[in-house]
């Protein structure tokens, strides 16, 4: 057996091991940050479960951190007192990024972790199952309830050879983006081995995990060796280790060996992720912002490549640089070594330890200009700026730029190899995580005015009428659909007041349209929904009346949103998307009898006089979801 097959079979509660099929896994750990958790704490809440039910639950508040007005304050009050009630741990407001403080706090390997966010899956550097879902989701993991997800396909990347001068593990993780694109990991669990991992240190190998979201994987895990007890003893949780390998003869449905040695700087242009191209073919293009940090690339080795490049050197004057340390571990070690000191001497801004500028809270570069990120997503104007070309690299490539004003390889200006050790010791202090109270049902629950209960939907209707609202191309992300940035993200805990922003970037004229049809279809094409796990991407729709998507293909947590949500994601061959048009009047004569009977469902275009058949793909579990409308309804009923 491979390391992700032994994981999945240590925790499987249902179904069979046999891509393609639906199986169902225990889970250990949840986590939630602000941006996802209030729903899911508020879907927790009306199941009606005293505590949490998991061997571990962690509330991060690491997005919604600007606080222009009582919104995020509000917010993170409900969250702190919340998870006081239920007995879930709380990480404050500048502690850190989630994915961070979880692998430095929180990951143990062998266990399962289901995060509302979809970078979970950094936490798959230390030997976890970890794997990213919607809110909805992991408030019924935190009740003790199975997570049912397709047995993915075990993809073996085999690494060899060492990073060259220059090379770190994100130009790994560039280089797989490269070959496989934004979807080539769908249906998939990424298991990395070989002589080559040897040497990756687990913040390293979280880089690699972390942007295995951008191939749309379901998640992606190392094996528990060597270095990742050293990471653990340097953490304090020596006890928390244990061994996880595959057997010497394990078996991968695919496999594909990368040569380190080979692989030079990239830097993914914009606006994908899988746009990648060697640095030296963009190099010396004027950059005038570069941002260091996000999940991906935040972690104490990462802030000291940046600051031993920055020593002694001066940002140019026509560059910002902003930093953003992962955690507060992070930021305390590079304080107390005073590598801070030379951050801040060669001219950077430090900001907080959140997310900040990489979901646009803060730091919109200027218009026209180029903006150097180190971190996992460069989807058009996620950064806050309406055609933003925002490129994606590596702290060495990132902190090279920022001092000479344009896209630099950084073997140019580095005398020597930069490799930061593993410390032999973090600085340990968890005083900004808050464990549940003894008695934890007696926390009062505190509620602002911007918290707003979710709406349910009621049962699948037998038959449909309804029009295309949008027609939209490939790859559509979810900060298509549902926009972030600061002045969107405050309200993820209204659904009506955020509903107003669905396609906000596309069609401003989307809500309005929809809510006056009262029922309508999204037509989308290859990849829909691909991106981030929030579940606003299907609620806000559902909420404006959207009861179908019709696309080429799903993107895997989107797909599940939206029949957590009880919209029936339909998928459809080219042609049929090519011949239906924007505003078609769709009819749908016996919905809920063919999603109960049959493995498709028909359609007429009333306006073109066609029919049309398309398989559903719904298993037998997600029928009865479709037609209660939506899980919890279904829960409910169960
Ligand atoms: C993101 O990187 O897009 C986010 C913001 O972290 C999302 C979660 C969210 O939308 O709240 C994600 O990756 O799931
Ligand atoms: Fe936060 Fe960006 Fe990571 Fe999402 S990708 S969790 S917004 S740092």
């Amino acid at each position: 057996m491979n390391a992700a097959r032994k994981l999945i079979s240590s925790h499987l509660e249902s179904g069979e091991m046999k891509a393609g099929e639906e199986i169902a896994i225990s889970i250990d750990q949840t986590l939630t940050q602000d941006a996802t958790g209030t729903m899911a704490c508020l879907e927790f809440e009306a199941m009606g479960i005293p505590k949490v039910k998991t061997k571990l639950s962690v509330s991060y508040v690491d997005h919604n951190t600007l606080q222009t007005g009582f919104e995020n304050a509000d917010d993170h009050r409900f969250l702190k007192t919340i998870a006081g009630k239920y007995g879930i741990y709380f990480s404050r407001p500048g502690n850190g990024i989630c994915h961070q403080v979880h692998l430095e706090r929180f990951s143990r390997p062998g266990q399962t972790l289901l995060g509302s966010d979809s970078h979970t899956p950094n936490a798959g550097a230390a030997g976890m199952l970890a794997i990213g879902a919607g809110g909805l989701s992991v408030a019924l993991a935190m009740a003790g309830e199975a997570f049912w997800l397709v047995m993915p396909e075990i993809v073996h990347i085999k690494l060899t050879g060492t990073c060259r001068r220059g090379v770190s593990a994100k130009d790994i993780i560039l280089e797989v983006l490269r070959r496989l694109s934004v979807k080539g990991g769908v249906g998939k669990i990424i298991e990395y081995g070989g002589e080559g991992i040897k040497n990756l240190t687990i913040p390293e190998r979280a880089t690699i995990t972390n942007m295995g979201a951008e191939l749309g994987a379901t998640s992606s895990v190392f094996p528990s060796d060597e270095q990742t007890l050293a990471f653990f003893r340097a953490q304090g949780r020596e006890s928390d280790w244990k061994e996880l390998k595959p057997d010497p003869d394990a078996e991968y449905d695919e496999e594909i060996i990368i040569d380190v040695d080979a692989i030079e700087p990239l830097i993914a242009a914009p606006s994908s992720p899988d746009n990648v191209k060697p640095v030296r073919d963009v190099e010396g293009k004027p950059v005038r912002q570069v941002c260091i940090g996000s999940c991906v690339n935040s972690s104490f080795a990462d802030l000291m490549i940046a600051a031993k490049i920055l020593k002694d050197n001066k940002v140019h004057l026509d560059v910002s640089l902003a930093i953003s340390p992962g955690s507060r571990q992070a930021l305390r070690m590079i304080t107390e070594n005073g590598a801070l000191a030379d951050i801040i001497s060669a001219g950077a801004r430090v900001l907080e330890c959140t997310c900040g500028p990489c979901i646009g809270m803060g730091q919109s570069p200027p218009t026209g200009t180029i903006t150097l990120r180190t971190f996992n997503r460069n989807f058009p104007g996620r950064s806050g700026t309406p055609g933003d070309q925002a490129y994606l690299c590596s702290p060495l490539t990132a902190a090279a730029s920022a001092i000479t004003g344009k896209i630099t390889d950084p073997r140019d200006i580095m005398k020597e190899p930069i490799r930061i050790s593993l410390p032999e010791k973090y600085t340990i202090d968890d005083s900004m995580i808050i464990p549940p109270p003894d008695e934890p049902g007696k926390v009062e629950i505190e509620r602002g005015p911007n918290i707003k209960p979710f709406p349910v939907k009621g049962a699948l209707e037998e038959s449909l009428k309804a029009r295309v609202i949008l027609k939209v191309g490939d790859n559509i992300t979810t900060d298509d659909i549902m926009p972030a940035g600061a002045k969107i993200l405050p309200l993820r805990s209204n659904i009506p007041a955020i509903s107003e922003y669905v396609f906000s970037k596309t069609d401003a004229t989307f809500p309005a349209r929809a809510r006056s049809r009262g029922s309508g279809i999204i037509l989308g094409g290859i990849n829909y929904g691909q991106g981030s796990s929030r579940e606003h991407a299907a609620l806000a729709p559902m909420y404006l009346g959207i009861k179908v998507v019709i696309a080429k293909s799903f993107a895997r947590i989107h797909r599940d949103n939206l029949i957590n949500f009880g919209i029936i994601p339909l998928s459809v061959f080219p042609d049929v998307y090519d011949s239906i048009e924007q505003d078609a009047e769709i009819e749908f004569p016996d919905l809920a009898e063919e999603v109960r009977e049959s493995p498709e469902i028909t359609f007429a275009d009333i306006s073109k006089g066609k029919t049309y058949r398309a398989e559903h793909g719904l298993t037998a579990r997600q029928k009865e979801i479709i037609l209660a409308g939506g899980l919890l309804n279904y829960v409910r009923g169960k």
